[in-house]
């Protein structure tokens, strides 16, 4: 089926770790078939956002729904940017589907001002705060091979690392 789910990459898998490319003209077909598939994946999970790379596609290519799940209200971000963040800082839980069972604080900007293009290549731009500015952010990292452990002290990111690996070896046991 068109939107099945696709497997979603755990760490330490090195595709995650890569930087993805942008978007070009000659994608338009494989990123209108990918992103329905991505939005599919992203509910099943579920989660509120799903970047390209997450699912082995190395894309500048995001999903997102940040609303309640009653009212699914699906983006889709096509080369997102980051042209302006605040200087003023946020903390926030965050989890990340690569990452299973894994949760942190962690500080980023309180707002970021983002650039991407629709599907159909429309340029848009927002300015984002809260739940939506972490999950954009979070994302567009993820299109950098960056993870939010990333953003943690060494200590914080090497304890949550051992506890995942042990956790994965546990389950692989037991399947
Ligand atoms: O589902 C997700 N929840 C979440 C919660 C707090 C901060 C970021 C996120 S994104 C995550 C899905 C995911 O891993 N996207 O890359
Ligand atoms: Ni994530």
């Amino acid at each position: 089926m068109s939107d099945a789910p696709l497997p979603i990459l755990i760490v330490p898998d090195p595709r995650l770790r890569q930087k993805a490319r942008p978007v070009g003209e000659g994608d338009g077909d494989a990123v209108r078939e990918l992103a329905p598939r991505m939005l599919a994946t992203m509910y099943a999970a579920p989660g509120i956002g799903l970047a390209a790379p997450q699912v082995g596609v190395g894309l500048r290519l995001v999903v997102l729904d940040v609303g309640p799940r009653e009212k699914p209200e699906p983006m889709v971000l096509v080369n997102p940017e980051i042209v302006a963040a605040s200087t003023e800082r946020a903390v926030r839980e965050e989890g990340c589907l690569s990452l299973p069972g894994q949760f942190a604080d962690v500080e980023r900007p309180a707002r970021v001002r983002v650039r991407w293009r629709e599907l159909d290549g429309t340029r848009r731009e927002m300015e984002a705060e809260g739940l939506l500015g972490v999950c954009l952010q979070h994302e567009i990292d993820h299109l950098d091979g960056v993870l939010f452990v990333d953003h943690l002290s060494a200590l914080k990111r090497n304890m949550l690392l051992r506890k995942l690996a042990k956790e994965q070896r546990a389950k692989a046991r037991a399947e």
